[in-house]
C-alpha cells in the first residue's frame, strides 16, 4: 500500500507518508478531465458527485471537503492507493528505455473513475485537444449536472444517464461536442435502455465484468467508440490494465523509443501489449505523459 497513515479532521482527510503520488502528474497525465489547478500542488477534483480539493506537501496529502466515510468508500479506490506502484515501476524500469519515462512521471497513478462519465468523455476526446475536451465536458456538466458550492465557488457534477436522458443532439452540439454530438445522444439512449437489463449489450456493469479483450470489443458497440477510446475507458474506469490507447503522442513515443514501425495505430497497440503484457496500461501512461510534456517529435 502506498500510504502510511490516515488522519481525519473536521471536513478534512490527511494522508501521511504517501509514496509514488504526485497530484500534478496524476491529474495532468491525460487520464482525467475534471480538475482545476488552484496553485502549485493544489487542485480541485470533481468526481463521484463530489468536489474535493487536494493539496500535496511532500509526502503529505490533504483532501479538503471530505470525510472518513467518503475516503473509505470513494477516494481510497479512486486514487488506487492500495496498489504498490514501486513494484510496477521497478518492473517497467527493467526496460532501459521505459526507465526514463517512469523516472519523469514518478508520481503517476491510474485513477479508478466512473465508467459512464468516461464513456462520454472519451467519445468527446476523439480528434480533439485536451483543453477543448475539458471545456465541452464542463459545459455538459453545467447544463445537466448538479450544482455544488465549495469555498464560494460553484461546481457541477457530471450528469447521470438519467439526467442526460432528454438532451437532444442540438443541446449537446451547443457544448462544443460538434460531430460527436450524435454519438453521445445515441450512447445515452442505449445506456438508459439497458440500465436494468443484466445481460444487455449496453449494460456497463456487464461490460466491466468481461475479460479485457471482450470488454474492449463490447465497448466498441457504442457509436463513436473505436479501439483507442475503448482502451481509455477500460483502463481509466474498469481496472483493465492491458489497455494500451494509442494516440498520436503514444505512437510517437513508441516510434521514438522502440523503433516501432510507422503503421496503423492497431499495429503499435499489438506491438506494445506484447512487450508490456499486463502492465501495458501503466507503461502507456508514463509514455503519454513524457511524450506530451516534452513535445517529442520524430
Ligand atoms: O491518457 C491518454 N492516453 C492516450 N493514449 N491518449 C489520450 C489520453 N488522454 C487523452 O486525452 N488522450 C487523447 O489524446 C485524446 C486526444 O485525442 C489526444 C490529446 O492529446
Amino acid at each position: 500500500m502506498d500510504l502510511k497513515d490516515v488522519k481525519y479532521e473536521e471536513n478534512k482527510v490527511i494522508l501521511e507518508g504517501v509514496k509514488n503520488f504526485n497530484i500534478k502528474q496524476i491529474l495532468e497525465c491525460g487520464q482525467c478531465f475534471r480538475w482545476e489547478k488552484i496553485k502549485e500542488m493544489d487542485y480541485i477534483i470533481i468526481a463521484f458527485g463530489k468536489v474535493i480539493e487536494v493539496i500535496q506537501e511532500g509526502d503529505n496529502v490533504t483532501i479538503l471537503n471530505s470525510n472518513k466515510e467518503d475516503f473509505k468508500n470513494i477516494w481510497f479506490k479512486y486514487f488506487d492507493l492500495e496498489r504498490d506502484y514501486g513494484k510496477i515501476k521497478d518492473e517497467l524500469s527493467k526496460d532501459e528505455t521505459l526507465k526514463l519515462s517512469v523516472e519523469y512521471g514518478y508520481g503517476i497513478r491510474l485513477l479508478n473513475q466512473e465508467p459512464f462519465e468516461l464513456l462520454i468523455s472519451f467519445i468527446i476526446s476523439a480528434r480533439n485537444s485536451i483543453p477543448s475536451i475539458k471545456k465541452t465536458i464542463s459545459k455538459i456538466s453545467e447544463r445537466f449536472g448538479e450544482k455544488i458550492e465549495y469555498n464560494g465557488e460553484t461546481y457541477y457534477t457530471f450528469p447521470t444517464p438519467e439526467e442526460l436522458k432528454d438532451a437532444t443532439e442540438d443541446d449537446i452540439r451547443e457544448t462544443g461536442a460538434s460531430f460527436r454530438s450524435k454519438y453521445i445522444v445515441d450512447t445515452v439512449k442505449n445506456i438508459n435502455s439497458d440500465l436494468d437489463i443484466e445481460d444487455g449489450i449496453y449494460n456497463l456493469c456487464r461490460i466491466e465484468g468481461l475479460s479485457d479483450d471482450d470488454c474492449h470489443k463490447a465497448l466498441q458497440e457504442f457509436k463513436g467508440v473505436g479501439a483507442k477510446v475503448a482502451d481509455c475507458i477500460m483502463l481509466f474506469s474498469m481496472g483493465k490494465y492491458s489497455g494500451f490507447p494509442v494516440d498520436v503522442w503514444v505512437k510517437r513515443a513508441m516510434m521514438h523509443f522502440y523503433d516501432a514501425e510507422e503503421g496503423s495505430l492497431n499495429k503499435i497497440r499489438i506491438f506494445a501489449r506484447d512487450r508490456f503484457k499486463n502492465l501495458a496500461g501503466f507503461a502507456q501512461q508514463y509514455l503519454f505523459y513524457y511524450a506530451r510534456e516534452n513535445g517529442i517529435k520524430l
